[in-house]
């Protein structure tokens, strides 16, 4: 049994893939310098500097942790701390992450890699790190109690392992996992192929994210860590819409898509205008013959999904959770169903009184979109997002693929929008309208309108 004070620098062990010895060793060498992300905004890929070759993946709104070889070994340096994301442009949130951001980098590593990561806590509490997927030692595991202390604040823990096996993987702590979870401690893990694998297709871009849920209330900063269901805020690692970065491809390029699910419930990720294949699971490659095309992957808790098609439509396809509620931001959720009810004015006499007092619209929520409502510091609009014919009424889990015909190899810049052909657009009909029997509508109360108004927090008040 390893005993926290082996594990810290005390005797060694005969026959453990790593020693407590080894370990020892070299956690009195100095530490990797740390490497710090302060932006928000996606950075291009990491060309590997030494080691196997690879085509680098690139992070949704996030970056690739640089590493330092030694002897042969890949050694990363996690520090993790209490950062602050900016989740939407004016919208900042208090989170926990690694070096300087919720997610934390990406490390990528090639199979057959040894590799070293420094954990460095920077938190008021234990933690550890997780490597979700992995084949490793028992011990490298990062389960706190179970395979290991947890890492003290202030301390540094060394974990030491082979990249076994190539694939899409994930990094979080299991300490304290519903605190620290809740508050966006994760990071995405790709180990390439060494070499041409049957089952892995060599792809021109290869984009990763994780699915993460928050519930932070309008004007605040730090998450409600005891939410297990009801958040308000949706997120592709840390963002939200229209935060999230677009995927670019150029037209006929072999795109791969990697997500991974560390929300509390499922997430159907539906990309429109292609098909797509899924290639691989957090499990491995999937057989040729488990394929299957798709234009929506069910992504449940906890799981891995890698998706693979050619993107050979021109235009800009959006690509988000079919989840109608996860395409929207925060709000108050009792906000009462108010189509078909003709309260114009009132709400805006309510609003004067309660300035974060949200109703429904009489024709639905789309109105929301174009009232200019008063709404508390810090605050991610319930949907937004400007496009070239208006407002998209989008929030949480949304982005845009935009397939360029012209987009140069490699070049992961926003081209705007897409510019599209003459004659391919929806127009409008512009011919004799037949009469339109219009049943079922209701005609609106003589004499005022009676309105139930719920204050997003939980205040209730009765208005005429
Ligand atoms: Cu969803």
């Amino acid at each position: 049994m390893v005993t926290r004070r082996k594990f810290l620098g005390g005797a060694s062990i005969a026959g453990a893939a790593v020693s407590a010895a080894a370990v020892s060793r070299v956690a009195l060498a100095a530490l990797p310098e740390p490497v710090n992300q302060t932006r928000a905004a996606t950075q291009p890929p990491l060309d590997p500097p030494n080691g196997r070759p690879y085509r680098p993946v690139v992070t949704l709104n996030g970056w690739t942790l640089p590493w330092r070889m030694r002897d042969g070994v890949k050694e990363f340096h996690l520090i993790a701390e209490p950062v602050v994301r900016e989740m939407a442009p004016g919208f900042r949130a208090h989170l926990w992450g690694y070096n300087g951001q919720s997610p934390g980098p990406t490390i990528e590593v090639v199979e057959g890699d040894r590799v070293r990561i420094f954990v460095t806590n920077r938190l008021g509490e234990f933690t550890s790190v997780h490597w979700h997927g992995q084949r490793l030692p028992n011990g490298m595991d990062g389960v706190t109690g179970l395979t290991q202390p947890g890492i003290p604040p202030g301390k540094t823990f060394v974990y030491e392992f082979e990249a076994r096996r190539p694939g899409t993987f994930m990094y979080h702590p299991h300490a304290d996992e519903m605190v620290q979870m809740a508050m966006g401690m994760m990071g995405f893990w790709v180990t390439h192929p060494k070499e041409r694998h049957p089952l892995i297709a060599e792809v021109d871009r290869d984009y990763c994210f994780l699915l993460g849920a928050y519930d932070i209330d309008p004007g605040s900063y730090t998450p409600r860590v005891m939410t297990m269901l009801d958040f308000n805020l949706w997120a592709w690692n840390s963002r939200i819409f229209p935060g999230i970065d677009p995927l670019v491809a150029r037209q006929g390029e072999r795109v791969r898509l990697r997500v991974g699910n560390l929300t509390m419930t499922n997430h159907p990720i539906h990309l429109h205008g292609h098909e797509f294949v899924v290639t691989g699971t957090d499990g491995g490659p999937a057989p040729l013959a488990a394929r299957q095309p798709e234009v929506t992957v069910d992504i449940a808790v906890g799981q891995m999904r890698q998706m693979e098609f050619i993107a050979d439509e021109e235009g800009d396809w959006a690509f988000h959770c079919h989840k109608s509620h996860h395409t929207m931001n925060a709000m108050g959720h009792g906000v009462p169903t108010m189509i078909g009810i003709d309260h114009r004015g009132v709400a805006g006499r309510i609003m004067r009184l309660i300035p974060d007092y949200m109703v429904m619209g009489e024709r639905g929520m789309k109105d929301m979109t174009e009232m200019d409502m008063a709404l508390p510091d810090n605050t991610a609009p319930m949907m937004a997002g400007q496009g070239p014919f208006g407002a998209l009424g989008m929030g949480g889990m949304f982005s845009v693929l935009k397939v360029r015909r012209d987009q140069p190899a490699g070049d992961y810049r926003d081209p705007g929008w897409f510019n599209h052909p003459p004659g391919s657009v929806a127009y409008e009909f512009n011919g004799e309208l037949p009469q339109i029997n219009r049943t079922g509508a209701v005609p609106s109360p003589a004499g005022g309108v009676d309105v139930q108004v719920k204050k997003p927090g939980g205040g209730r008040n009765h208005q005429h």
